[in-house]
């Protein structure tokens, strides 16, 4: 028989399921991967077919404040959101999950400071901000572990927020998939930027929900996937240890690059890119060339997101007028500064 999710849900809170505030707040921020998740072994569970490894975005992500409330209502950077769209049924699904009483009514509010459904993983940011603040709500005090496997019954991605930094979330092989949470890689990279190119942030036309169920049924070429994203992480966690650029740029491009094939090699075939990212990959390859360490990783949708070093942020800037550019360790460097 399948583990359901209120199972797991269970077995982490035990009898936690009243809360002990009217209301709570945490922030969780987005996360990047640079060794990609894309394809499940279980899907109730959100459970990986493989390993993943992202970067933490700092200061980028989502806010969620969740309350007692008489009615049920969820607000999306200040607007109410309708009860017919699947961001409203998706939610409500999961707080069924930690409801005591069927009576038991939750006003959800979440601003986020990136664009929603545009790829840049804000379902992963939404639902750890989530756990966290009903984690607070409920008392639970949970392990950071335990949080990740709450947030991935959210959103697969979702467990990797829970951290700062470099984060490995760990396929597992059980069953219920409690040996399936993210961990902290305490690697610190100062200088590491990322920036944020967006071609398109309107709503993507296939979620990546269903984009890589697709792909894990009918893509011929699925099956080599397990190994490529298994030697990508043992290459960038190399890179990240030996603090080599080149090889995590390299790497991490490779990578969003097969992902993308995959969906190629589809039916029917999915392609998240515009004519816009092409022309942007190509502007990042011509830059290469010129001797400009940059690189490019692409999610489930038409932007990119660059990969640099602070020493040239400036020229990057020049040539992307519309760059965002994060620093995903400036608390970090913040603190030891101090
Ligand atoms: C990732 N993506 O590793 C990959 C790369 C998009 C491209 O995780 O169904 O929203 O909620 O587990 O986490 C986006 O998929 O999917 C994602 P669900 P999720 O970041």
């Amino acid at each position: 028989m399948n583990i359901t999710r209120e199972k797991v849900v269970s077995t982490l809170i035990k009898d936690k399921r009243v809360p002990q505030l009217e209301t709570a707040s945490a922030f969780a921020s987005t996360n990047i991967a640079l060794c990609k998740y894309w394809g499940k072994r279980d899907i109730e569970l959100n459970l990986p077919m493989t390993s993943s490894l992202s970067v933490s975005m700092g200061e980028l992500g989502a806010s969620t404040k969740i309350s007692l409330s008489g009615t049920e209502e969820i607000w999306l950077n200040g607007e109410a959101v309708s009860t017919n769209t699947l961001f409203y049924q998706r939610l409500i699904e999961f707080f069924d999950l930690f409801r005591p009483t069927a009576d038991t009514k939750f006003k959800i509010e979440t601003d986020t400071n990136i664009p929603v459904a545009a790829g840049l993983a804000s379902s992963a940011c939404g639902f750890a901000a989530t756990v966290k603040a009903l984690d607070k709500l409920f008392a639970w005090e949970q392990s950071d572990s335990h949080l990740s496997i709450l947030a991935r019954l959210g959103s697969g991605s979702a467990c990797r927020s829970i951290y700062d930094g470099f984060v490995l979330w760990n396929a597992g092989i059980a069953k219920d998939g409690m040996d399936s949470y993210a961990e902290d890689l305490e690697y610190v990279w100062p200088e590491l930027r990322v920036g944020i190119l967006l071609v398109d942030s309107k709503q993507k036309s296939i979620s990546s929900r269903d984009a890589m169920q697709a792909t894990v049924e009918t893509c011929p070429y699925y099956k080599l996937w397990p190994e490529t994203v298994n030697k990508a992480i043992k290459v960038v966690d190399e890179a990240l240890e030996q603090r080599d650029f080149w090889a995590l740029g390299t790497t991490a491009e490779a990578n969003s690059l097969a992902m993308h094939a995959l969906m190629l090699a589809t039916t029917p075939p999915i392609i998240y890119s515009q004519g816009g990212t092409l022309e942007l990959m190509q502007k990042v390859w011509r830059l290469r060339a010129e001797g400009l360490p940059v690189f490019f990783t692409q999610d489930a949708g038409p932007n990119l997101k660059l990969l640099f070093l602070q020493k040239d942020e400036e020229k990057l800037k020049e040539q992307f007028a519309q760059m965002r550019v994060v620093a995903p360790f400036a608390k970090v460097k913040e603190s030891t500064h101090v």
